[in-house]
């Protein structure tokens, strides 16, 4: 597939692929054929052996100001129902591999569900996220409403929802919904400085860890625990759980294979 709305590099670095929103006039809005592309792009980088962790990233003035208002505004009901465009998002929840968004400047509405979708995110100080849905006359459709309470609260969501009101990185730091903010022109290696990190790791017990994480949102805790449990006596099949170990008792780092 060519891709015309984003950048994907699949050897960004060693292990790391990062994808680019790459419609700036627009704000990164989020139209079809974008949503279809990062779909795609992501789905490809986790079916790649050689990538280990997946980076998305906008530009400076935004990561995504939502899906493309001016696509959807003429929109039946039905029409809407028969694109459902945001199915998209839920593959993109079934990546096994690790995703770190890197958000500058504005992330709002389904750009910052799809922030919400990653699993790790590094702002710089100038980002803004948002649900600014209600403004234009609807309310998030694609897990604002549902993802949003889980991370900062039931109070917080419901102002960031019902007011439309966006909040700066420090807020979302302080609330939950970003890892780190650092200057503008470090967002990105600081994203590649975890990336790497993560990519060092054996990759399977990084996709089992991050499997056992999600089911945190999913399940009862009983049965989630269960999950974790399993998913941990599985590492114990793999030649990095043996590597790991023994590097340890001898005193060196371990060098994964991902075996
Ligand atoms: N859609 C389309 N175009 C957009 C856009 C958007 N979301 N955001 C910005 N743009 C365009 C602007 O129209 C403008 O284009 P031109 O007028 O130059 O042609 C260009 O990007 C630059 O924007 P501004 O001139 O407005 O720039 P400012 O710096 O003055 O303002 C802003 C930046 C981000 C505050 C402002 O652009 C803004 O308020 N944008 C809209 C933010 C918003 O409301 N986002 C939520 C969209 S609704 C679904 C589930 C979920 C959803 C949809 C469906 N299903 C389950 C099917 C999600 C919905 C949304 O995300």
């Amino acid at each position: 597939m060519e891709y015309k709305f984003i950048i994907a590099n699949f050897q960004y670095d060693k292990h790391i692929g990062l994808i680019q929103l790459n419609r700036p006039k627009e704000l990164n809005a989020l139209n079809l054929e974008l949503m279809l592309e990062i779909k795609d792009a992501i789905k490809r980088m986790d079916d790649d052996e050689n990538i280990r962790v997946i980076i998305i990233t906008g530009n400076r003035k935004a990561f995504a100001a939502g899906a493309d208002i001016k696509q959807m505004a003429g929109k039946s009901a039905i029409d809407m129902l028969k694109i459902d465009q945001f199915t998209t998002w839920d593959q993109i929840r079934k990546t096994k591999k690790p995703l770190i968004a890197s958000v500058s400047g504005f992330a709002l509405g389904g750009g910052h569900e799809l922030v919400m979708l990653c699993d790790m995110v590094i702002a710089s100080d100038t980002a803004k996220f948002g649900q600014p849905e209600i403004k234009i006359g609807v309310m998030p459709g694609a897990g604002g409403t549902q993802r949003l309470p889980r991370a900062v609260g039931k109070v917080r969501a419901m102002e960031m929802v019902l007011t439309g009101d966006f909040i700066d990185a420090k807020t979302a730091e302080s609330w939950g919904l970003v890892n780190k903010v650092v200057p503008e022109e470090l967002c990105l290696s600081e994203a590649l400085k975890m990336a790497r990190k993560i990519a060092e790791m054996s990759p399977i017990a990084v996709q089992l860890a991050k499997e056992s994480v999600l089911k945190a949102f999913d399940q009862p805790l009983q049965e989630a625990l269960y999950f974790e449990r399993k998913n941990f006596y599985i590492l114990f099949s793999t030649e990095d759980q043996k590597e790991g170990m023994k590097a340890f008792v001898e005193k060196r780092k371990a060098n994964f294979t991902g075996d």
